[in-house]
């Protein structure tokens, strides 16, 4: 996490040399939702915002240097990751968010890991930094984003499983193919997801 604001100024200015423009506007979007979300519920403002800066930082990673990356690591590639960077970027995200940008806690590492998937029984900061990948500012793609936002800021848990919902309905509507994590995570979420309406 960034120690102080010199560190956390290095931190923003490293990631952006990595992004895109747009994407780095994202990342921005995301660190100052995720911010909000944790002081919001009672959650650390500043690892919440790390999270944010760092999530995306190995978006534009070549895949098969991400996918090094993660078998140096000893991290399993499972057959849809191979080659998808989509799925792929987190991983490998949160191995660079360790060994280059000098994050050392756990938490932050685990939230960037499992941003793009979710995962079963997820901690406050992984919530707060998925849910905030789907509703900062900039977004304005999906469906249901006035009431994912406002349920966010309500019941995290509620704005999670109608994230869940959304991103399962538009995963099987373009028949793209489900990850194994992405699946378990709906599945162990499934029946407050049914109590939506
Ligand atoms: O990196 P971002 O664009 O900010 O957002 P993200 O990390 O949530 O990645 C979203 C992408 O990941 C989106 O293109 C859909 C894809 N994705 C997420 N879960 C799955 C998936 N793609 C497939 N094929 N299967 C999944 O289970
Ligand atoms: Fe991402
Ligand atoms: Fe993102």
């Amino acid at each position: 996490m960034a120690k102080t604001e010199k560190d956390r100024l290095e931190m923003i200015r490293a990631v952006q040399k990595e992004l895109k423009y747009a994407r780095f506007i994202h990342t921005l979007g995301v660190a100052e939702t995720a911010a909000a979300l944790a002081v919001r519920h009672g959650c650390d403002i500043h690892k919440a915002e790390t999270a944010g800066i760092l999530h995306d930082c190995a978006k534009y990673m070549d895949v098969s240097k991400m996918e090094s990356l993660c078998r140096k690591e000893g991290l399993e590639i499972s057959p849809l990751e191979r080659g998808n960077p989509a799925l792929l970027h987190s991983k490998a995200g949160s191995i660079l968010a360790r060994t280059k940008y000098g994050v050392e806690d756990p938490d932050i590492l685990e939230a960037i890991r499992y941003h793009t998937t979710g995962k079963p029984d997820m901690s406050m900061l992984e919530k707060i930094v998925f849910i905030a990948d789907y509703i900062e500012p900039g977004r304005d793609q999906a469906p249901h984003l006035d009431e994912i936002r406002k349920a966010a800021f309500e019941d995290l848990d509620k704005a999670l499983c109608m994230i869940l919902k959304d991103t399962l309905s538009y995963l099987r509507e373009n028949e793209r193919e489900i990850d194994f994590l992405t699946q378990k995570t709906y599945d162990y979420y499934e029946d407050r997801i049914r109590t939506l309406n």
